[in-house]
């Protein structure tokens, strides 16, 4: 049974694709600024469309609910990720689970299929992290790992308090966080890595889920004449900050690590081309699927940092952003997924998410795991983002499966 309505999918993803483009073609929807509430907007509008009960919490996190009086009483089966983006993003990220689960419910619903469990799709708040730290906010505050309050003090690069921001674009709801049991939770994604298109796959079973470390780095020199100034005088900012990331890349090549770690953010000051930099201040995201494994590159990364102090005579502080240790997900739905794939005919793996998650926090609360469709290339957090609508629809209908077995659905 095809129990979606592709073009309807289809035209959503394209319509919430082009909220958000800037000025320079750029599609940036960061938490609670003025294009995440346009695509919030919209989001409503299809939850009201689908005749979903519209529920917005505390921390902006926006829930469509399908439920009988049969069915109110028990747990529900709950979908959802993300349509906040990074900057210069893709059109697939997140949005492409939230619309999906939307669509299987809407659905369901139309094809008066009796379902024994409520159903509910989420779009959670600042999952990124971009404009506010930490990253998957919104599900952690659902989840209980993280205090609304804190979220909503959360100050953000730009300045701004996310609970200010969220009032403002009209998202500070009235609900409770967690005011929502769920039996079981399923996340529809794209891969935004190269694994299941390289080798063939048409659809990853997510079975776990890295860990992540988010620090931001203050280095601390002392500004001089860039032409005046004698080598071994120098206390340079920037050539410190320079040490740290070739310390990072080479961790990552010792033979046998999974470590990948990444310096997306750098502002060396005053940054004039002939001053020596007196400050530098950057993010390290550091990622490893073993929780001790990642452990040890923190405290490298911070044995590094003491001894570099010393060598180049600067003063070095880190502030921790955001910490996530490794998830396993739940064996039976990981099994649920290979069986309606193989179902399919549809070639199926299992797979690690490199990515961070709302569903690994949805973890802390119940049986949890993710599909993943292929990416072209592999690329992501990239405009050039990419998977084929029949890649889309295929695993959109495995999903829609998986959701229908866990909901005690009835033709
Ligand atoms: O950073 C991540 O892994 C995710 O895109 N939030
Ligand atoms: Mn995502
Ligand atoms: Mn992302």
């Amino acid at each position: 049974m095809n129990l979606i309505n592709e073009e309807r999918l289809l035209g959503h993803i394209r319509t919430l694709g082009q909220i958000g483009i800037d000025a320079d073609g750029r599609r940036t929807r960061l938490a609670a600024d003025d294009a995440d509430k346009a695509a919030r907007d919209r989001l409503c509008e299809w939850i009201r469309e689908a005749g979903l009960r519209l529920a917005v919490d505390t921390v902006g996190n926006i829930f469509g609910i399908w439920e009988t009086p049969e069915n109110r009483r028990e747990k529900a089966v709950m979908t959802g990720s993300h349509i906040d983006t990074v900057i210069n993003a893709g059109r697939y990220d997140g949005c492409y689970g939230v619309l999906a689960g939307l669509e299987v419910i809407q659905s369901m619903k139309e094809a008066g299929i009796r379902t024994a469990r409520p159903l509910a799709v989420a779009a959670f708040t600042n999952e990124e992290g971009v404009r506010y730290a930490p990253d998957m906010m919104g599900s952690l505050v659902y989840a209980g790992g993280y205090a609304a309050e804190d979220a909503c003090a959360a100050v953000g690069i730009d300045g701004t308090v996310l609970g200010e921001e969220l009032r403002r674009i009209g998202y500070a709801g009235e609900t409770e966080p967690g005011f929502l049991a769920p039996f079981s939770f399923v996340e529809l994604h794209i891969e935004q890595g190269p694994i299941l298109e390289a080798e063939g796959y048409a659809i990853g079973a997510v079975e776990n889920l890295q860990g992540i470390s988010w620090q931001r780095i203050t280095i601390e020199g002392a500004q001089n004449h860039a032409g005046t100034t004698p080598i071994s005088y120098r206390q340079d900012a920037g050539l410190a900050a320079a040490r740290v990331i070739t310390f990072l890349r080479e961790r990552c090549l010792i033979p046998g690590s999974r470590t990948v770690s990444t310096v997306g953010c750098l502002e060396l000051s005053p940054n004039a081309i002939n001053v020596i930099p007196e400050k530098a201040v950057f993010t390290v995201d550091l990622r490893n699927p073993d929780e001790q494994a990642l452990q040890a590159e923190e405290q490298a990364l911070a044995a590094f940092l003491s001894e570099l102090a010393e060598t180049d005579r600067v003063r070095i502080t880190a502030e921790r952003l955001s910490r996530f240790e490794p998830v396993l997900f739940d064996e039976g739905i990981v099994r649920l997924v290979e069986k309606h794939a193989a179902r399919r005919s549809l070639r199926c793996r299992r797979i690690t998410s490199g990515a961070g998650q709302d569903a690994q926090n949805m973890a802390l609360l119940c049986p949890t795991a993710m599909i993943f469709s292929p990416s072209h290339l592999g690329i992501s957090h990239n405009p050039k983002e990419y998977t084929a609508d029949a890649d889309l629809l295929a695993c959109a209908e495995v999903f829609a499966d998986v959701l229908f077995e866990l909901a005690g659905a009835k033709e």
